[in-house]
């Protein structure tokens, strides 16, 4: 059976009530005929309003991050058990916003991927080169770093998570990888997932970066891009819900 394209909106810290309750109720109407699964991944706070106002629809719901703690004294994090309480199914770790900002190491993101599995939430694992990785010719070694430290934690249910390839000099900057360049490291991730796993080809590699209504389909016709990480367009239901139709 062939694998049903995913397409994840990452609202980043993004929204608020009003404005989130006409997004997503054009998004649950507008996507009634998708052939792909969609997900929002809408900042914490809203998880709640988002859950009552997707029920009933196939729209799933992600956060953009987690804890590597189940429970206890860490002060502003959120739990996988927390987000399981609002009906979420995936979380993105890994953004590069997040290694970027917020110091986040390849260990730390795969403790994260680690805990939200253990919890019944799917991460979104992000990897991706930056623009001077590029240049100096590093991307595969970047990309095969940081997913390995991933799969090495979890190589019993690899399977089990999400990959999003998300060349970092292509985000939010209207630069995006061309379907070839995204292919060629979409490969070599599977690749390396099929080193790991029996289950390689169920995974679900997903491209970010700048993916628009506008090159949705070009990139989406790869033989290894299963889906999209979807930013500043998710915000905008029309040109989400082309991009949900570019991949049903
Ligand atoms: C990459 C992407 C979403 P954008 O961060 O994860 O954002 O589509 O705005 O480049």
């Amino acid at each position: 059976m062939e694998k049903k394209k995913l397409i994840a909106g990452n609202w980043k810290m993004n929204g608020n009530l009003e404005a989130n309750d006409a997004l997503v109720r054009a998004l649950v109407a507008g996507m009634k005929d998708a052939a792909c699964s969609v997900a929002v991944c809408v900042p914490a706070p809203y998880l709640g309003q988002v859950q009552l106002l997707k029920a009933g629809s196939a729209l799933e719901l992600g956060a953009q991050d987690v804890s590597p703690h189940a429970q206890g004294a860490y002060t502003g994090e959120v739990s996988a058990p927390m987000l399981r309480e609002f009906g979420v199914r995936y979380a993105i770790v890994g953004h590069s916003e997040r290694r970027q900002y917020h110091g986040e190491t390849d260990a730390l993101v795969a403790e994260k991927a680690k805990t939200a599995l253990a919890h019944g939430v799917t991460p979104i694992v992000c990897v991706g080169e930056t623009l001077a990785e590029r240049e100096a010719g590093q991307t595969e070694e970047v990309v095969k770093r940081q997913l390995a430290a991933v799969i090495h934690v979890n190589g019993h249910c690899i399977s089990e998570i999400v990959v999003a390839y998300e060349p970092v000099w292509a985000i939010g900057t209207g630069k995006t990888a061309t379907p070839e360049m995204a292919q060629q490291v979409h490969g070599l991730l599977r690749k390396q997932l099929g080193a790991a796993t029996s289950h390689a080809e169920r995974v679900h590699i997903l491209y970010g970066g700048s993916m628009n209504a506008a090159n949705a389909a070009s990139l989406l016709a790869q033989p290894d891009i299963d889906g999209g990480l979807v930013g500043g367009a998710s915000l905008k239901a029309a040109d989400f819900l082309q991009i949900v139709a570019a991949a049903s």
